[in-house]
């Protein structure tokens, strides 16, 4: 079999197949990018189990993976910002930059959002890849593609604590550890987080996130939201003022508004169910803002600026990696929930 763009595509639920596929070519304003690496989020992993989130429906196949770096191989016509052999890192989401949510730099809310592996936009899981170059950012030297590939969790963590106003001396609550929880760890203490309660079910999870600086990893015990509320109060001596939820499940939901400071902020980075009972009015009452948020927007400047200076250190999320002909042993790593992020290496061997 000729090697030419091996790539991971998902034709349906449970069916991800390695196929040869051409070498796209850019087009004006695109790069050709050679792959180099991706790693895996828990939304491919949920597309390939269930064929769909939401309304987002595979219906046809679709290349997998987001979450990428590579070197530009090609310029397409017009591309000047950047040259044959730079090393970039992916902005996935390619908006319309013409509406009226473009217009005002909150481009994540473009209705005609092309995001890579969101049917029914293909991914980058692939030897080679087209993209616009303008949502490519060149690395540094000393920065590597698996940091190039981070960048784009690292930018949900950015977009979050943003939302959230962590500022100087903030306390913190973070639902979750798994790698967005993280994420939003690593950024919040970034900026200036005094300190950051972290919960979760899982004690490894909870180990990761110790090392990785959380002040008060605490594991749920209770299926109360009101008495879990109680020992993060207990852990910090008084209520946090922001709280990121990171993990989707309705009773943590719940803990995050029962747990924040009256006048705070909770941010919901968690997708569960479309709907869920919360106790909405301790939060009006109590004036806690409830704020979304949507992938991000013009954060990838900024996560790669924290990580090329050496203030957030991602490299640690980093748990398995495997050959991009290993792609069903990565996406099963996934699966198990074992460690924490899989990267895939795209390069031929
Ligand atoms: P993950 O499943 O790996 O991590 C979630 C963690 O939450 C797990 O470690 C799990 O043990 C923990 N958890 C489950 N129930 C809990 C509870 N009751 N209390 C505390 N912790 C609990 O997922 P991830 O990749 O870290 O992503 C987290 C969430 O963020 C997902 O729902 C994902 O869809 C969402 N997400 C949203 C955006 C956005 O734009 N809003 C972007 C990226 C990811
Ligand atoms: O890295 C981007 C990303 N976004 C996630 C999940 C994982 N990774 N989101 C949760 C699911 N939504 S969605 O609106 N959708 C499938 C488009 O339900 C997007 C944000
Ligand atoms: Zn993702």
């Amino acid at each position: 079999m000729t090697d030419k763009n091996l790539t991971a595509i998902l034709y349906k639920q449970g069916d991800i197949r390695l196929e040869e596929k051409e070498i796209p070519e850019p087009g004006p304003g695109q790069v050709q990018l050679c792959m180099q690496d991706v790693g895996i989020c828990g939304s491919d992993v949920h597309y390939w189990q269930h064929g769909a989130i939401g309304d987002f429906i595979v219906k046809a196949p679709m290349v997998l993976g987001h979450e990428a770096a590579g070197v530009v191989s090609k310029l397409g016509e017009g591309v000047t910002s950047l040259k044959v052999g730079d090393r970039v890192a992916i902005e996935p989401g390619v908006p319309c930059r013409c509406c009226s949510y473009c217009k005002k730099g909150r481009y994540n809310l473009c209705l005609d959002m092309k995001f890579c592996a969101t049917p029914p936009i293909d991914g980058n899981l692939a030897r080679y890849y087209v993209h616009d170059a303008d949502f490519c950012f060149k690395l540094p030297d000393h920065v590597s593609t698996e940091e190039g590939a981070l960048l784009e969790p690292l930018s949900v963590g950015v977009h979050a604590c943003n939302r959230g106003g962590i500022t100087l001396g903030s306390k913190v609550l973070i639902c979750g550890a798994g790698p967005i929880g993280l994420v939003n760890l690593l950024t919040a203490k970034a900026c200036g987080a005094a300190q950051v309660c972290i919960t979760d079910l899982d004690e490894k999870r909870l180990e990761m996130a110790k090392a990785m600086g959380a002040d008060f990893p605490l594991k749920v015990t209770s299926k109360d939201p009101k008495e879990m509320a109680g020992k993060i109060e207990e852990c910090f001596g008084e209520k946090p003022e922001v709280t990121i939820e990171c993990s989707g499940a309705p009773p943590s939901v719940k803990t995050a508004i029962f747990a924040t400071r009256s006048g705070g902020c909770v941010v919901l980075v968690g997708m569960g169910p479309a709907e869920v009972s919360l106790p909405i009015i301790d939060a009006a009452v109590r004036e806690v803002d409830i704020r979304g948020i949507f992938r991000y927007v013009n954060c990838y400047p900024t996560a790669l600026n924290m990580i090329a200076s050496g203030r957030v250190n991602v490299k640690p999320l980093i748990t398995h990696r495997f050959n991009l002909e290993q792609t069903m042993d990565a996406f099963n790593t996934t699966l198990r929930g074992e460690g924490i992020k899989v990267m895939i290496k795209c390069g031929r061997q």
